[in-house]
C-alpha cells in the first residue's frame, strides 16, 4: 500500500477513532493497525459500515461465523427478547427450557448418530471439550491407556492448550511452552505439485495420505490413542482441502483401532460447504464433532461438541449415587440463554431460506469467478468448495505473508473485507451471497491482484 492511501485512511478515521492503548488485540498486527485503524461500525446482510460511513462487502462472513449474514431480524428480536426475560440461567445441575429444545433441534440436521450435544463458547472451548471427551470415555470403558490424540500438520483446533497441542500452525505453537504431552500429527495434505489449480477436492494421495496414521498408530500401539482429530476442509491454514478418498480411509483405519475420530467442523458447519456439515457433505460420520461460529450466525458467542450416543452413555449411565456428577466438565455460559435464542432464530432463518444447502447451488458460479484468476500475477494455487475459495499467492522473498496482507488492506480500501493467512487470500462470505457480490468481491481482488 502507498503512503499516500496510508494517509488518507489515517486522516479519515483518526477523526472516530477512540483511544486504543488499552485494548490487547487478538491475533492481530496490532501495532500496523492502530497506525492506520480499520474501524467497522454497523453491519446489515452482505455489508459491514465504517464508522465514516463507507460500505464494506462482507467476503469473510465476519470470521467465518455469519453464515446467514447480519442483523438478520428473526435473530435480533430473539436476542432482544431473550436478554429482557431469562438473561441468566446457571447450567451446573439446572437449567432452561432453550437449552434442551436447540439441542433437539440440532440433532435434527447432524450426521445420523451424532445426537448428544454438549455447549461450549466458542470453537477452542468446543475442541478441548471433545479431547477431555475421548479420554474419559476410553478410561470410563475400561480403556485408560488411551491417552494420546493425532492432529495434524497445519491443522487449527482453536488457541487453548488442548487446541494448539493437536494443532499444526507453527506460528500459533512455538511460544507456548510443551503444551499436552503424548500427542503426533498426520502429515497435511496440501499438495501443489500434485494437486494445484482443482475445482473442489483434489484429485491425488487421499488414500495415500490417510495411510500416515497406519504409520503413527505402529509407532505408539494403537492401545495408547484416543483420538484423531482433522477439519474436514482446513480453514485458517488457508484453506486445505481433503484429497478424494482422504477422509473415509481416515475413518476407516481409526474403526480398526478403536481409535475415535473428531471432526472439527468449526468452520465447515452450518452450511458452508453446501450441506449442514462437512461429515454430511462429505459422507463420513466422526463420533464427535466440534462446532461453534455458525451455530448462532455469530451473533452471542457459542460452540457445540456433538456426540455419539454411545460416548454419552458411557461417561453418564454409570455405576455411582445419583447426586454426583458424571463428567466433571462444563463452563458457566453453557447454554447461556442469550446464545440459546440466537441460535433458535438462527436455525429458524437457515431453515426458511434454504442457507444449510446454498452454497452448493452457489459452488459453481463462485468457481467460476474464483478460477478465472489464474495467471494474475503471483498467483500458485486456486481452492474452491461450497462457499469456500482460497488464492495462493508465492510469498515476497523474506517477508513471508506481507504480499497477502497488502492485497488485503488495498481489498479494504476499495471496499471489500477479505481474510489473509500466510501468503493465502480466504473468502468465505454469508451463505446469502447474490451473483451480483461474487462478481463485486471476485472482481476488487482481481483488481488489486492486476497491480501486482
Ligand atoms: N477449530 C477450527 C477448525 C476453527 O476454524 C477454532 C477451532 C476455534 O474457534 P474459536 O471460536 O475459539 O475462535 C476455529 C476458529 C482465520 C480464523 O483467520 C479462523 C478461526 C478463528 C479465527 C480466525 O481463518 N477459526
Ligand atoms: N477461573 C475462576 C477463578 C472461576 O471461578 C471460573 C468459573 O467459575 C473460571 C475460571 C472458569 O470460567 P468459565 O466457566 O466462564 O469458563
Amino acid at each position: 500500500m502507498n503512503k499516500a492511501i496510508d494517509a488518507s485512511l489515517l486522516a479519515q478515521t483518526t477523526a472516530h477513532a477512540p483511544a486504543m492503548d488499552a485494548f490487547w488485540m487478538p491475533f492481530s498486527a496490532s501495532r500496523q493497525f492502530k497506525s492506520a485503524p480499520r474501524l467497522l461500525a454497523k453491519a446489515k446482510d452482505m455489508h459491514f459500515w465504517t464508522p465514516e460511513g463507507r460500505q464494506i462487502l462482507d467476503g469473510v462472513a465476519g470470521l467465518w461465523c455469519v453464515n446467514a449474514g447480519h442483523a438478520r431480524p428473526k435473530i435480533v428480536e430473539a436476542v432482544q427478547k431473550q436478554v429482557a426475560e431469562l438473561d441468566y440461567a446457571p447450567p451446573f445441575n439446572m437449567a432452561h427450557p432453550k437449552a434442551f429444545e436447540l439441542a433437539e433441534r440440532l440433532t435434527q440436521i447432524t450426521p445420523a448418530g451424532l445426537n448428544r450435544v454438549f455447549f461450549t463458547n466458542s470453537g477452542s472451548e468446543s475442541v478441548d471439550t471433545a479431547l477431555k471427551m475421548a479420554v474419559a470415555y476410553h478410561r470410563a470403558r475400561g480403556q485408560g491407556t488411551r491417552t494420546r490424540f493425532i492432529g495434524r500438520e497445519r491443522g487449527y483446533h482453536g488457541v487453548n492448550f488442548g487446541g494448539i497441542s493437536v494443532g499444526g500452525i507453527v506460528g500459533n505453537r512455538k511460544t507456548f511452552g510443551p503444551m499436552l504431552t503424548g500427542v503426533d500429527h498426520l502429515r497435511h495434505t496440501h499438495d501443489l505439485a500434485r494437486n494445484a489449480y482443482s475445482r473442489g477436492v483434489p484429485a491425488h494421495g487421499g488414500p495415500e495420505l490417510a495411510e500416515d496414521l497406519e504409520r503413527i498408530v505402529a509407532l505408539h500401539d494403537a492401545s495408547t490413542i484416543a483420538a484423531v482429530i482433522v477439519e474436514p476442509v482446513a480453514g485458517s491454514t488457508g484453506v486445505v482441502l481433503p484429497p478424494e478418498g482422504y477422509l473415509q480411509r481416515l475413518r476407516e483405519i481409526c474403526d480398526k483401532h478403536g481409535i475415535l475420530l473428531i471432526f472439527d467442523e468449526v468452520i465447515t458447519g452450518f452450511g458452508r460447504l453446501g450441506a449442514p456439515f462437512g461429515a454430511t457433505r462429505f459422507g463420513v460420520t466422526p463420533d464427535l464433532m466440534t462446532t461453534a461460529k455458525g451455530i448462532s450466525n455469530g451473533t452471542v458467542p457459542m460452540g457445540a461438541v456433538f456426540a455419539k450416543q454411545v460416548i454419552h452413555e458411557t461417561l453418564t449411565n454409570v455405576d455411582s449415587a445419583p447426586h454426583v456428577i458424571e463428567f466433571a466438565h462444563g463452563y458457566t455460559y453453557s447454554a447461556h440463554p442469550l446464545a440459546c435464542a440466537a441460535a433458535l432464530a438462527t436455525l429458524d432463518t437457515y431453515a426458511e431460506e434454504g442457507l444449510l444447502t446454498r452454497a452448493a447451488e452457489m459452488e459453481s458460479y463462485f468457481a467460476d469467478a474464483l478460477h478465472a484468476l489464474k495467471g494474475l500475477p503471483h498467483v500458485i494455487d486456486i481452492r474452491n468448495i461450497g462457499l469456500v475459495g482460497a488464492v495462493e499467492l508465492s510469498p515476497l522473498a523474506g517477508l513471508p505473508g506481507k504480499r497477502a496482507f497488502d492485497v488485503f488492506l488495498q481489498c479494504f480500501e476499495q471496499g471489500v473485507l477479505i481474510r489473509t493467512t500466510g501468503d493465502t487470500i480466504a473468502m468465505s462470505p454469508p451463505l446469502i451471497i447474490s451473483k451480483a457480490q461474487i462478481d463485486q468481491l471476485v472482481g476488487t481482488l482481481a483488481e488489486v491482484l492486476k497491480r501486482g
